[in-house]
């Protein structure tokens, strides 16, 4: 079997000899290739392409100037590049053993299987590398969540969070994923029905360098999670129920301070329009960002449309709490809810509308960003 192994890294120098030395221990004898795909602030890249020539398999450096998708973009890109249909996704910090690879190889090659997951909680498998009680928490429990959401799909899987896997490329359709922040194997489970098989591998400790894995990530899998099982508008959903929460407690915090209502939904629903936008941004359609033109205008078509709902809403609301004797904050929280389909609809087909001349790829995108991801088990 030909394979191309697959290497994320952001600033992983210290590491890329020892990986490059260990797999080539590993799978003497096989015919390979090691696609890094680094997007590094400081001289890793650099440092993989002086590495390349000490070895005898060929090693490449795709580096991005713009990271798109992080990590799960980074995978990805090198499915993309890849030569070969076999493609094995490990990190770069050598928590994934080499010396894993080749039985992982082994399963694959009885020819019933789309993909092998290298397991930390099949049996036999450890998770000891995790680098504290916190993170084996988190990863317990956002494994049992993860598999709870995906009965099905996930069945065959103990460890879905795991970033070390081998799989076969003509199985998924590459384009179609929509990778953001660090879960890409989700991502690949979630979307069809593979045909799943594991081994059980130690889970080691870092070699070197820092771990990149922080609190911003574990935000962006939850909306992740979300967008994969229910599709954006959940996620645009969640969101918005958080900015609405927002806006009604900073609105009954002003009244509370002796502000009338109307003044004290201008601000709350000013502050709310803000950070949502911002919210949008970087969770709920951080994967057509760089199709959709600049931050600005986005910002502009955003924050104008929140604005103009807004100075609607309080008309609205003032009938309501003057005319119908609705309490304000009832009052508002109807406004709010009655707004929330037109919003979606505007910034799904508007504001993040792909800024691309063939009229075709526009239209599918565009019918992407209304249903997207809507796996829903067979
Ligand atoms: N290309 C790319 N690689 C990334 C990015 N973020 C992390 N990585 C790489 O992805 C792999 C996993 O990241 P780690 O920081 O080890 O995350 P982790 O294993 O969950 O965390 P630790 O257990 O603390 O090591 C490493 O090889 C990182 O260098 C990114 O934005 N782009
Ligand atoms: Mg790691």
């Amino acid at each position: 079997m030909d394979l191309s192994i697959i290497v994320p890294t952001f600033n992983e120098g210290p590491n890329v000899d020892e990986l490059l030395r260990r797999i080539g221990t590993a799978l003497d004898g096989r015919v390979f290739e090691v696609v890094f795909v680094d997007d590094s602030t400081d001289d890793t890249a650099a440092i993989i392409a002086a590495a390349a020539s000490r070895f005898p398999f060929p090693v490449r450096v795709l580096h991005r100037d713009v990271a798109t998708a992080g990590l799960g973009g980074a995978v990805v890109e090198g499915f993309r590049a890849a030569t070969s249909r076999w493609c094995l996704v490990m990190d770069g910090d050598l928590q994934h053993p080499p010396e894993d690879i080749p039985r992982m190889i082994e399963r694959a090659e009885r020819g019933d299987v789309d993909i092998v997951i290298a397991s930390r909680y099949a049996s036999g498998g450890t998770s000891g590398g995790l680098a504290d009680a916190t993170r084996t928490a988190v990863s317990r429990v956002s494994t049992s969540l993860t598999k709870a959401m995906f009965p099905r799909k996930l069945a065959g899987c103990t460890d879905p969070m795991t970033g070390f896997f081998l799989l076969d490329t003509d199985a998924v359709d590459v384009e179609a994923l929509r990778p953001r922040g660090f879960k890409i194997l989700l991502e690949v489970l979630a979307r069809r029905q593979l045909r799943v098989d594991e081994v059980p591998f130690d889970f080691a400790q870092r070699y070197a360098g820092r771990s990149k894995a922080t609190f911003t990530q574990g935000v962006r899998f939850l909306t992740q999670l979300a967008m994969l099982r229910f599709g954006r508008m959940s996620a645009f959903a969640l969101v918005g129920g958080f900015g609405a929460i927002a806006n009604l407690v900073i609105m009954w915090g002003l009244i509370r301070l002796g502000l009338d209502y109307v003044p004290a939904a201008v601000i709350a629903s000013a502050v709310t329009i803000v950070t949502n936008f911002f919210l949008l941004e970087y969770l709920v359609f951080a994967d057509m960002r760089s199709e959709s033109g600049r931050m600005r205008s986005r910002f502009l078509k955003s924050t104008t449309f929140n604005g103009l709902e807004a100075i609607i809403r309080i008309p609205v609301l003032s009938v309501l709490v003057e005319g119908a004797h609705v309490p304000a904050v009832l009052a508002a929280a109807l406004t709010l809810i009655a707004a929330f389909v037109v919003r979606f609809m505007f910034h799904a087909l508007i504001v993040y509308a792909p800024k691309r001349t063939r009229r075709a790829a526009a239209v599918a995108s565009t019918a992407a960003a209304v249903a997207p991801g809507r796996t829903l088990e067979p």
